[in-house]
């Protein structure tokens, strides 16, 4: 892979935009290679992945216009499923995706960081969907999980302003949930990121996956999800382990994924 690494450290993945001479830009071969790496992804040996980008300057400031400049109808659409699909795979990826946002996070950097579970960024991190001034809409999902994030109204000026945000605003609006120093930020991913592989993994992918449904779903269904996410936890030796080392009055042995 030229331009998504993966490294691992104990149950964590750290995959990182490595495209730094562009800002990490996305164009299609680190759409491609994004794709591919998620669709390897060992999600038993990896519970939680972390995705940032290479540098201090950008975590990623968006798709690559330089190619998009030239793209035919047809190509354009292509371009747009390539990347609706790798963000896809982040957002319903069974295990935790949380972004580091250290930098740019423009466009197709802002959709990128808003299909991750969760969201914390640098000081310096800016945010936006410059879009309109370049002439066209979002594309990778950011007419659609900007409004679910934040407000519908403060997506839409975002978007019609196509005017960036910096990180106390971001943070201010709930687009990310905390913001660092950017030499604290990695550390404080990994740290963020321990605590939920430190939980049993099972649980934790099925609170995932009835969250995300659950969103798209009204309520009398939503609770349905839940309760089947629930129930699926008790054919897990974890929840009879977690359960028990409370009942002892003990902290829970370290979880099997099982
Ligand atoms: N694409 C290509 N190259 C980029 C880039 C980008 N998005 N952003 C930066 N670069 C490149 C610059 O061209 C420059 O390359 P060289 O000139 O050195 O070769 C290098 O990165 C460093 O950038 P700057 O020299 O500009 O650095 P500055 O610090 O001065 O400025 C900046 C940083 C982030 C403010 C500036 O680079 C900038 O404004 N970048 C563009 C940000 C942007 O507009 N991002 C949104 C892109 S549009 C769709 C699918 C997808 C999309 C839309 C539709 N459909 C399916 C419908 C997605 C659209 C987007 O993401």
């Amino acid at each position: 892979m030229s331009y998504i690494q993966l490294e691992q450290e104990g149950y964590v993945g750290i995959l990182t935009v490595n495209r730094p001479k562009a800002l990490n830009a996305l164009n299609s071969e680190v759409l491609s290679e994004l794709e591919s790496v998620l669709d390897n992804l060992d999600t038993d040996a990896i519970r939680v992945l972390i995705i940032t980008g290479a540098g201090d300057k950008s975590f990623v400031a968006g798709a690559d216009i330089a190619e998009m400049s030239t793209l035919s109808k047809e190509e354009g659409e292509e371009f747009g499923r390539l990347g609706n699909r790798a963000f896809r795979k982040v957002e319903v990826l069974p295990i935790p995706v949380i972004a580091a946002v250290n930098g740019f996070a423009l466009g197709g950097g802002n959709e990128l960081a808003m299909s991750c579970d969760i969201r914390i960024c640098a000081e310096n991190a800016v945010f936006g969907q410059p879009e309109v001034g370049l002439g066209i809409t979002p594309g990778f999902g950011g007419t659609q999980r900007l409004a679910r994030l934040v407000s519908p109204g403060y997506a839409k000026q975002l978007v019609y302003t196509a005017k960036n945000i910096k990180a106390p605003e971001a943070l201010r609006i709930g687009l990310v949930n905390a913001v660092y120093p950017q030499a604290e930020l990695m550390g404080a991913a990994k740290k963020l990121a321990a605590a939920i592989a430190d939980a049993a993994p099972i649980a934790v992918r099925a609170s995932k996956k009835a969250i995300n449904e659950g969103l798209e779903q009204p309520m009398d269904v939503a609770i349905e999800t839940e309760a089947k996410a629930f129930g699926s936890c008790f054919e897990s030796e974890d929840q009879r382990a977690g359960m028990k080392a409370f009942l002892s009055k003990e902290k829970h042995p370290p979880y099997q994924n099982r």
